[in-house]
């Protein structure tokens, strides 16, 4: 377990960025040299009872993070939760899990063969959060979860670290709404995510979020390589519940396209 919260999330950026290199560009783009606030991060992995959801949370719960919101995705077939820290400096944490028992039988003897492969211990070491995929998978097989299950295919190949860091537009200088935001990514030339429109979200609803496409990274297969969609970078703005503090959940309908934005393009 890692002894501070700021200590684990360096080691999650650094990793972040080896498959993210756009992260760093962005990061100075709208930081302008400035500090950037870390709004939150996410993690996937698949309800094993060897490496769920609760597998990766208590990494957090170790650091003081306590267990807030529930979210289910029927079509996805994904539940998730986020975590929250007492300290409001620590970003959030939103931690995914694909239901296997709802899966083809195909997809689940092709996972059942990965988590196979991994060691018992995994989840308690302290580098699990950034371990990638402890496994390794033919491109057959790849293509097999992939055509069923997106995040699955997503996750046979990228497994354990952050899928994304989240800019707290809120705490930007040089920028007050998602808007501008976007068209600054735009006029650099990145991608966004369009899925469900370009902004997700709304005032109504308290949070309003916008997120790259995906980089692209080399992938080894057990018979060969390819290049596939990697982590990509998000955008958060809050805005204040009636109590005067700015909202911390997660919007399902929202979140339900951010998570397309691994998507393969033929997916
Ligand atoms: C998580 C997608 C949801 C959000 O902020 O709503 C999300 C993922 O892609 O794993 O990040
Ligand atoms: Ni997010």
């Amino acid at each position: 377990m890692h002894t501070s919260v700021e200590e684990l999330f360096e080691a999650l950026w650094q990793h972040y960025l080896t498959v993210t290199p756009s992260a760093l560009k962005i990061h100075d783009l709208l930081g302008g040299g400035k500090a950037i606030v870390n709004d939150h991060v996410a993690f996937r992995t698949f309800n094993h009872p060897k490496l769920g959801l609760d597998k990766l949370a208590a990494h957090f719960l170790a650091l003081g993070y306590e267990q807030k919101g529930e979210y289910h995705f029927e079509a996805k077939k994904l539940y998730a939760r986020h975590y929250e820290h007492p300290d409001p400096a620590a970003p959030k944490v939103f931690i995914s899990e694909l239901l296997l028992e709802q899966c083809s039988p195909t997809l689940q003897r092709i996972v059942a063969r990965l988590i196979d492969q991994v060691d018992d211990t995994l989840p308690e070491q302290k580098d699990f959060l950034y371990s990638g995929a402890p496994w390794q998978i033919s491109h057959a097989d790849y293509k097999t979860l992939a055509a069923e299950s997106e995040y699955a295919g997503w996750m046979a190949v990228y497994g354990y670290r952050a899928n994304h860091f989240t800019v707290s537009v809120n705490h930007l200088e040089d920028y007050d709404s998602l808007d501008a935001v976007n068209s600054a990514l735009k006029q650099a030339g990145f991608r966004l995510n369009d899925a469900g429109g370009e902004i997700k979200g709304s005032p109504d609803v308290l949070l309003e979020q916008s997120s790259t496409m995906a980089d692209t990274a080399l992938v080894q297969f057990t018979d060969g390589e390819a290049s596939l969609p990697s982590c990509f970078y998000e955008f958060a703005l809050r805005y204040p519940k009636p109590d005067g503090e700015l909202y911390t959940g997660f919007v399902a309908a929202s979140a339900d396209k951010i998570f397309e934005s691994t998507n393969t393009a033929s997916g």
